[in-house]
Order: C-alpha cells, then structure tokens, then sequence
C-alpha cells in the first residue's frame, strides 16, 4: 500500500525514466531496434525495478497513466535519435493487459504517433500471449486496428503462454521474441535447442521475424545464428541504457 502511494506520486513528480536495450541483427550485429524499459528512480535515489513496482502499477490502476507516458516518451525519443547514429532504429513498448483492453489505447496510440512525428513502423508493441487467447471481437479489431496504422507487433516471452497457433496465422502479428527462459539452457539442455529450434522455424515458416532474448554467452550467440534467429537481444549485445549508451553501441558496434 506503501508502495502503491509512493507510485502514485511517482507520476506526478517525474520519478519514471525508460532506459533501451539494444536488439542487434544477428549477422551484421548492428543495432536495428531497441526495447523501452521502464525505470523509478525513488525520491533516495534509489532505482526500483518494473518486477517490483508493475504489478502493484497494474492491480492499482496506476499503469494506465504510467503506461500512456511510457508509450508517449519512447515515440519522442525514438524521433529524436533518427537524426544520428541511431537513425532507422525502432523502439518497442511493453503493453500491459489492462492497457490493452482499454477502449482508448488505439487512440492514444495513434495520439502518440500524432504528436511526436514518429513514422508508425519505427513503433513496435510488445504483447503476451494470454493477451491473444480467445480475444473478443473488439480486441480482434483492435490488433487489425493497430496493424493498419503502421504499427508493429510481437509477442514477448513467447513459449512461456499458451500459443495457439491458429492466432499466429490469423493475426498481424510481426515478430516472436523468444523467452530468455529457454536461451538460458540452450547450449547445455537439449529440450530447450529443440525448443528455440522449433519457435524459429515456426517463425521463419509463417514469414514473421524471430527475436532470442536473454542472450548472455559467446555460444548462445554463435548457436542462434546457426539456427537463422534474425535477431538477438540480452546482456552479451547490451544492456540497458541511456540513449547516449545506445549511440554509442551505434558506433562502435556490439
Ligand atoms: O511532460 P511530458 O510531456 O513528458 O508528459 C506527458 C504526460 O505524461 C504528462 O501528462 C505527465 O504528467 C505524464 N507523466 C506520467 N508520469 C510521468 C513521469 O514520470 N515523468 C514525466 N515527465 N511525465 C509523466
Ligand atoms: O527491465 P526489466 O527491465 O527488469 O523488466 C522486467 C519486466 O518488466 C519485464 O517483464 C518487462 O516486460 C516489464 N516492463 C518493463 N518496462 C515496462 C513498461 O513500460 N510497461 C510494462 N507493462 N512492462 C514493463
Ligand atoms: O519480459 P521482458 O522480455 O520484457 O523482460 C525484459 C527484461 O529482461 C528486463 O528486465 C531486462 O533487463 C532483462 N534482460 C535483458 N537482457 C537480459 C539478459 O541477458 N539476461 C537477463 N538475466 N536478463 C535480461
Ligand atoms: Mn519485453
Ligand atoms: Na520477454
């Protein structure tokens, strides 16, 4: 409850930062996207992290203000960063349930986009699995919606959920970030190959592009590019930081 107040006066005090981690293609290992990350730097100056903060931020509510800022800032900052070394690089937001469903979240997309100037297809959208099972006609025309305007879409954590593949095939959706879970193992579990090995070839299959989160090792890296993984993303690549970090990743590589 504490907690909850305390996020409260997050938002009204400009506590909220977004830091951005690198998604490097995994050939050229240049940066070609990057993910949002939402940061509270606590009135001490001590940094909370989004496991602590956003499901107390989703049960309360407060995500549905956090989250419009969220979306807001990282369009104006991608705008920004497309006049220097990071140009033609995208930034993808995680979007919560309860941000989803909401009646206005297309509008307030499209208000986003609006305001900052940012080129719809440099904007991607982070969603879960569960957000996709058995959605309702609204929700259905909600993605249709969103992948008129421009938008891209993937599905984050993808494996952990309950995929269907039928919503795969029927939707727009763009890309499947593979969850870290099975990257993890994946150079001392075979399960966990066989796992990564079958979500890129479904990927490659239905034309989508695939992402390996969570990649920390020289083996990983090498083993995914074995396997055709279009893109990589985790600690070996970069981990998250402030868009001066991410220019200079630009730069000088990964
Ligand atoms: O100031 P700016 O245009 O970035 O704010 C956009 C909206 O997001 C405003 O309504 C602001 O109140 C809201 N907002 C929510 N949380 C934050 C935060 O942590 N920092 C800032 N700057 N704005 C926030
Ligand atoms: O960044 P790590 O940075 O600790 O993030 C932990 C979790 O919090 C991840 O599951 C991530 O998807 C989620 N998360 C980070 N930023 C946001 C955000 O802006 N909105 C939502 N809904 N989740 C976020
Ligand atoms: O659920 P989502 O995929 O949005 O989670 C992003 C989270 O993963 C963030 O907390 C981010 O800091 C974390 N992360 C990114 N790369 C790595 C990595 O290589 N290893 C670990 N353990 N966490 C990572
Ligand atoms: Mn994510
Ligand atoms: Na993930």
């Amino acid at each position: 409850f504490d907690l909850e107040n305390a996020l409260r006066f997050a938002l009204m005090r400009s506590e909220l930062f977004l830091e951005f981690q690198p998604r490097v293609d995994t050939s050229s290992r240049k940066i070609i996207a990057t993910e949002a990350l939402m940061r509270w730097r606590r009135p001490d100056g001590e940094v909370c992290l989004p496991d602590v903060f956003i499901p107390i931020a989703e049960t309360s509510g407060l995500i549905l203000g956090m989250g419009n800022w969220v979306l807001k800032e990282a369009c104006r900052a991608c705008k920004a960063w497309q006049h220097g070394p990071l140009k033609g690089v995208s930034v993808s937001v995680n979007i919560s349930q309860v941000q989803f469903v909401r009646d206005n979240f297309l509008s307030f997309v499209m208000e986003s986009l609006r305001e900052t100037g940012l080129p719809p297809h440099l904007l991607e959208l982070e969603l879960t699995e569960s957000m996709l099972m058995e959605p309702s006609e609204s929700i259905q025309q909600r993605i249709a919606g969103l992948s008129a305007l421009g938008v891209k879409l993937s599905i984050d954590d993808f494996g952990t959920g309950f995929s269907s593949l039928a919503y795969l095939r029927r939707f727009a959706i763009d890309t499947l970030k593979i969850d870290r879970s099975f990257v993890m193992h994946m150079t001392d579990d075979p399960e966990d190959a066989s796992v990564i090995h079958a979500i890129i070839a479904l990927a490659i299959s239905l034309g989508k592009r695939v992402v390996a989160e969570g990649v920390e090792t020289v083996q990983q890296a090498t083993q995914l590019a074995a396997l055709g993984c279009h893109e990589m993303q985790g600690h070996w690549l970069g981990r998250p930081g402030d868009v001066g970090q991410l220019a200079q990743l630009a730069r000088h590589g990964t």
